[in-house]
């Protein structure tokens, strides 16, 4: 029999990084378990020895306990990773285990860019932008307002961000990966996720690669400082972010990665203290290959009750978001990019499960963040480009801080409906269309303005709907709409009377209403 040994003998083991396959398919030597609830040899964290013992019953591989983890789940590790599919086969037909999947990598979902010509036009493009300038005339954010930043840490000493900065956590399990020499910490400083070539096994990276500061990128987009003479503005500019620290040198576990997200959200992780800050907002600019796991969905199922809007970048695989998490999870809103000229950008995934896009860049016409000069190690702090679904996401975390800012009260289900119903539609030839990107490109002062006019009373009693609209686009404020023009919201379709701008048919109560209600769609 195999000697497994205990969690205590296993705090000084150190996993090596996880590897990628020929496909770039993610290869992961952790499985996340879960024993059913009346299950005699259920375990607990002060009862792993049970658990260890069981496990060696059931599986004939090398099997390590790692740590437990919420919900009653734990984690383990599989030395050779040639036999994870295996142990986890064996572990899904034990009638004590619930569920056992991979404790999937995931990466950082940005391309480093070349700096280029053009200066936050994500902010104020017609074509392009997320229509934010007349926007930060009704709200710059809210202190009280906070956005989690689960990622690679940041630079707590940029000068663009250090004012909107709260301490945060560190997640990161494994201290090789963290670089920081221990576990989990209250420091989520980001030291760097440089590589050399094949240092996270199997060739890969296949060349050397320079520190991302992945996550000071994207929580300067979401809240870097507004009118203070320096560097450039965040969306959210008075929304203070919270960095919860989870990929490191060689991505992040999802089960580090889904123990940050419900730390974020004010819900309890073994082991991490409780958060003074719970987060209104997630973003999650990361991902991997896979379907949606019970982790990944029963983190976000527990974080959107707690009250916390969880943003998720769509992917850069040129791919059907379908095959890749946590985006394609139910209840996230799942952001593609576009670029400058609105068009979807060249990386970016797509398909049904998208609810909306945002600018993300092109090789030309990046995103301008915080960032550091340092190609390894941090050095000065600095300003540069990024392009990814990851720049993208940043983008929608922020609004929804500017909505939350608005009313606190705001729902989960309540923001990603207001944001999916007042997008700017793609503009004409655009290679997004709303089969594919959501609903159209995030428009800033248009939902700002559907949050300050939020009707209390539904209509009751729903009739099923007859219309036909799938060829009506949605209502959009920016739009000039002639007599004849037939559009829809809220899943009611319009006739325009006559020619209208910025004359919502949710408001067309008065005789003199611009809209002819045609009738539910179907
Ligand atoms: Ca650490
Ligand atoms: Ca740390
Ligand atoms: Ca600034």
């Amino acid at each position: 029999m195999r000697t497994i040994p205990t969690a205590t003998a296993l705090a000084v083991l150190i996993a090596s990084c996880p590897a990628l396959a020929q496909n770039n398919e993610l290869i992961t030597d952790q499985i996340i378990v879960k024993y059913r609830s009346h299950s005699p040899v259920m375990l607990t964290e002060s009862a792993t020895d049970n658990s260890v013992a069981h496990l060696q019953q059931i599986t004939d591989s090398e099997v390590l306990y790692v740590r437990p983890s919420s919900n009653n789940t734990h984690v383990l590790r599989v030395p050779d990773q040639q036999n994870l599919d295996t142990v986890i086969e064996q572990l899904r037909q034990d009638p004590n285990i619930e569920y056992a999947e991979p404790d999937r990598i995931m990466w950082p979902t940005a391309i480093p860019d070349d700096p280029g010509y053009s200066l936050q036009w994500h902010y104020s493009s017609a074509v392009s932008g997320i229509n934010m300038p007349k926007a930060w005339d009704i709200t710059t954010g809210s202190p009280d307002v906070v956005v989690a930043v689960i990622d690679t840490g940041v630079r707590f000493d940029h000068p663009d961000l250090m004012n909107n900065l709260l301490p945060g956590y560190d997640f990161i399990k494994n201290a090789a990966g963290a670089r920081d020499g221990d576990g989990r910490d209250a420091d989520a400083t980001d030291e760097g996720d440089w590589l050399v070539a094949g240092q996270c096994g199997r060739n890969y990276p296949p060349r050397d690669r320079n520190s991302s500061w992945h996550g000071t990128h994207v929580a300067g987009t979401i809240a870097a400082e507004g009118n203070n003479g320096q560097g450039v503005t965040g969306v959210s500019w008075n929304t203070r972010i919270l960095p919860v620290r989870v990929l490191g040198a060689c991505g992040g576990y999802t089960s580090d990665i889904t123990d940050g997200m419900r730390w974020a959200a004010g819900l309890s992780v073994p082991g991490a203290p409780a958060n003074s800050y719970p987060a209104q907002v997630l973003n999650l600019s990361l991902g991997g290959q896979g379907a949606c796991g019970y982790t990944y969905q029963q983190t976000v199922n527990e974080v959107r009750a707690a009250g916390a809007t969880v943003v998720v970048a769509a992917g850069n695989d040129n791919l059907n978001v379908r095959d890749f998490n946590p985006g394609n999870c139910q209840g996230v809103i799942s952001v593609a990019a576009n670029n400058k000229e609105g068009n979807r950008a060249f990386y970016s995934n797509f398909g049904d499960m998208i609810d909306i896009t945002a600018p993300g860049g092109g090789r030309s016409e990046g995103i301008l963040s915080t960032y550091n000069t340092g190609k390894r190690q941090a050095e000065k702090n600095s300003y540069n480009y990024s392009m990814g679904t990851s720049m993208a996401t940043p983008h929608v975390a922020g609004v929804a801080a500017l909505m939350y800012s608005l009313d606190a009260s705001l729902t989960p289900d309540q923001v990603e409906q207001y944001i999916k119903e007042t997008a700017r539609p793609f503009p004409a030839g655009s290679t997004c269309n709303t089969a594919i990107c959501g609903t159209g490109i995030i428009d800033t002062l248009a939902v700002l303005e559907r949050v300050k006019g939020i009707q209390p009373t539904p209509k009751p009693n729903p009739q099923p709907g007859t219309v036909d609209c799938s060829n009506m686009t949605l209502w959009s404020p920016n739009n000039v709409y002639q007599a004849g023009d037939q559009i829809q919201l809220n899943g009611v379709a319009y006739e325009a009377k006559w020619w209208s701008q910025n004359q919502s048919p949710a408001d067309n109560s008065s005789d003199w209403g611009v809209w002819t209600e045609l009738g539910q769609c179907k």
